[in-house]
């Protein structure tokens, strides 16, 4: 029926059946619509008024309960990692550890256990975009049947500081700006680099912020580090230290800046749309996980402290165990019950796994609960389904805002004598099964006197600045360069470059030159360093560029059509890629229709405007004489190409669009082919070497 404003609405005037309104619509109909008390309604388009033009009365609990529901939708988003994507998986034990870890999830190969993952960036607010240049949030919830296991990692294995009593300054320096709220996500301004200078603890983690570590490809593409040292104990209560990596199957990639600066234009939720398209269409994403396992005797030769957040142990130095592999498989059913509301926290660790004295890590075992309770405002917030343990779970804590469970009988205490009366006594510690920190030798534990101060070898903050630096490829080495010139050229205090660079003369000299040459200014005083830094050996484990996979597994490769657009090899270069693990997609300049040689028309993935190349792993200019003649005249269509080339990608192309290749700039090298089979190999490929000739880097 239609209504005094001649919309049609869904109201039966004639007292018709819910079923009946419901056959009438074409999508299925999930029950009736009620409200939160679960009465039925009848009306979901108007509220009550008094009379047809009268105000709306207060009366109308319809209203008001969706209303009130609705301004209460948000909570407050996490004060770091705001922005974030998650997914579930399970991981899986391919060898076991029951040597040194009494950890369930550790003991039996093939066993395996459910996971929820959410990757995030830290300095952007919920709403922010996914491609800026930080660093990536990799937090896994295991749900073992000895309890949820938080492994609450990043992408990068060190941190920015060794004490958790910094990290609110950290936060504040890198969040947008106290007085003026801007920029929103990135480090690129004054704040940010004035704390750094002052912290030369920083400058390891900074080498890798600026590297292109800090801007990924994909989330799939990405490594992921527990960075602490923990322990694992055995059920001999021996000890072993351990470090956990996550390794990609599909190998890290990132992108280069220009390419993550335009990413941010094309689409906002450019990681967030790739995670969930992979998870989507059964590409699920993987990584195995490695273990570097120590003990005392090693931590004690090593030149620096496994103690200390800032340093890694070098893969060359001592090498991975791979004892798993973690399966993203099953997209959340609904982002803000999952990924909103769960709940990280590095205090959550099982029997067989235990902390270390990091004093870094010991600050993170208080914060996380503390801000669970300020976000989802009740101490009952375990009961979510998402944060809840799938182990059975019972003890005799009680009521609170928000209880969602219904205990049952007296016993909500303990000791208790009840089951003597016949009652329910409830659960019992258990001190052969039950969690127990790990219990040093006798005069083994550390203790002393109330200090506060930093152990010796943390003065130690720029040996593996140096490490990293010397283990980068020549063309990774000038994007760090050019990252930290692009950073320091938004501070507006003059002092604070000089001061970076000065840190960064203690790293090395070519570097801090080529900053200050790239900044226009001269070099400073140096900074003497408060220890002497070490030439550590290099380690090419570091670098992306050395260990790149060569694959078009899991890339998306642009394939820009027109008009006559010879059908049969577009799609001989579908098939190809699909075969090879690539996701092709068809760009065109209308998405609804493109007329090809054979005389069909085809649809697009993407309108040309709206798929620029940066999407893209590598593209292919497949175009008719009569599509590039058409192309010439679209700027979209040669940006498309000009961006392809400049941010190094395969650019294959057929004959007949060559002039827009030229018109684009394009000059040939390995990467600039006609299609064939020689493009699918080129397409698993960067080609750094291009760059020198594009680019004028630091
Ligand atoms: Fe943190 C969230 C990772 C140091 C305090 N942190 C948070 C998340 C990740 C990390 C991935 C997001 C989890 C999610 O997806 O919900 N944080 C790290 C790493 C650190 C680190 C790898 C150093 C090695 N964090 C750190 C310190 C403190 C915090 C030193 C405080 C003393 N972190 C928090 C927090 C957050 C958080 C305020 C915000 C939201 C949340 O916890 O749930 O408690």
């Amino acid at each position: 029926m239609a209504d005094t404003n001649g919309f049609e609405t869904n109201r039966g005037k004639g007292g018709e059946t819910h079923q009946q309104l419901a056959s009438e619509g074409s999508h299925a109909v999930q029950g009736r619509l009620t409200t939160n008390q679960g009465i039925p309604i009848s009306d979901n388009q108007n509220s009550l008024k008094s009379g047809h033009r009268g105000p709306t009365l207060l009366e109308d609990f319809v209203l008001r309960e969706k209303i009130f529901h609705f301004d209460h939708e948000r909570i407050p988003e996490r004060i770091v990692h705001a922005r974030g994507s998650a997914a579930h998986g399970y991981f899986e034990l391919t060898e076991s550890l029951s040597d040194v870890t009494s950890a369930d999830l550790f003991q039996r190969v093939g066993d395996k256990v459910p996971v929820f993952v959410r990757f995030s960036t830290v300095a952007g607010g919920a709403g922010s975009v996914d491609t800026p240049r930080d660093v990536r949030g990799f937090a896994v919830k295991f749900y073992t049947q000895e309890g949820n296991w938080d492994l609450v990692g990043n992408n990068i294995p060190v941190f920015f500081i060794q004490d958790a009593i910094k990290f609110p300054d950290l936060i504040h320096s890198v969040k947008m700006e106290a007085d003026r709220a801007y920029p929103q996500a990135g480090s690129a301004h004054g704040t940010f680099w004035d704390f750094a200078s002052l912290m030369p603890e920083t400058t390891h983690m900074l080498m890798w912020a600026m590297s292109d570590r800090a801007i990924p490809r994909s989330l799939r593409m990405m490594q992921g580090f527990g960075i602490h040292t923990f322990r694992f104990v055995n059920k001999e209560g021996k000890s072993t230290f351990v470090k956990f990596h996550w390794k990609p199957k599909l190998g890290v990639q990132s992108t280069i800046w220009d390419e993550a600066v335009k990413l941010q234009a094309a689409d906002n939720d450019y990681h967030r749309r790739d995670l969930w398209e992979a998870i989507a269409t059964g590409n699920f994403p993987e990584w195995e996980l490695g273990v570097q396992l120590f003990d005392e005797d090693f931590a004690n030769k090593l030149p620096y402290d496994v103690l200390d957040a800032t340093k890694i142990i070098p893969e060359e130095v001592l090498p991975l165990k791979v004892v798993g592999r973690l399966v993203l498989d099953r997209n959340p059913d609904n982002f803000f019950a999952e990924t909103e509301q769960v709940a990280y926290c590095p205090a959550n660790i099982v029997p067989g796994i235990d902390f270390t004295n990091d004093p870094l890590l010991q600050g993170r075992l208080f914060s996380y609960l503390d801000t669970q309770k300020s976000r989802l405002g009740t101490a009952n917030f375990h009961q979510l389904p998402i944060n809840a343990p799938k182990c059975p779970m019972h003890n005799f804590q009680r009521d609170g805002m928000m209880q969602m469970t219904v205990p049952k009988g007296r016993a909500n205490y303990e000791p208790n004598s009840l089951s003597a009366a016949g009652e329910e006594g409830g659960p019992r510690e258990c001190p052969v099964t039950g969690f127990r920190s790990f219990e040093p030798a006798s005069g083994q534990n550390e203790q002393g006197d109330k200090l506060r101060v930093r152990a010796e070898l943390f003065a130690d903050h720029y040996s593996q600045a140096r490490l990293f630096w010397k283990s980068q490829t020549v063309s990774e080495q000038a994007h760090i360069a050019s990252s930290f010139v692009f950073e320091l050229s938004k501070v507006e205090f003059e002092h604070v470059p000089p001061r970076v660079i000065a840190n960064l003369m203690n790293v090395d000299m070519d570097l801090a030159k080529r900053v200050a040459d790239g900044l226009g200014i001269d070099l400073p005083k140096p900074n003497p360093a408060a220890k002497e830094p070490m030439d550590l050996d290099p380690s090419p484990a570091l670098s992306i560029q050395k260990n790149m996979l060569e694959t078009l597994e899991g890339r998306k490769i642009g394939i820009l059509i027109a008009d006559g657009t010879d059908a049969g090899v577009l799609t001989k270069l579908k098939d190809a890629l699909t075969k090879a693990g690539a996701t092709p997609f068809v760009v065109a300049p209308k998405v609804g229709k493109a007329q090809l040689s054979d005389g069909k028309a085809i649809k697009a993935d993407g309108q040309l405007a709206g798929s620029p190349s940066q999407m893209f792993d590598a593209v292919a200019v497949l175009l008719s004489k009569q599509g590039n003649d058409m192309l010439l005249r679209e700027a979209a269509a040669i940006q498309w190409v000009m961006d392809a080339f400049g941010h190094l990608k395969a650019v294959g192309h057929s004959p007949e669009a060559m002039p827009l290749l030229q018109k684009a700039g394009v000059e040939p090298d390995d990467g600039v082919l006609e299609l064939g089979d020689a493009f699918m190999a080129a397409a698993t490929k960067r080609y750094w070497d291009r760059e020198p000739k594009l680019r004028l880097l630091a």
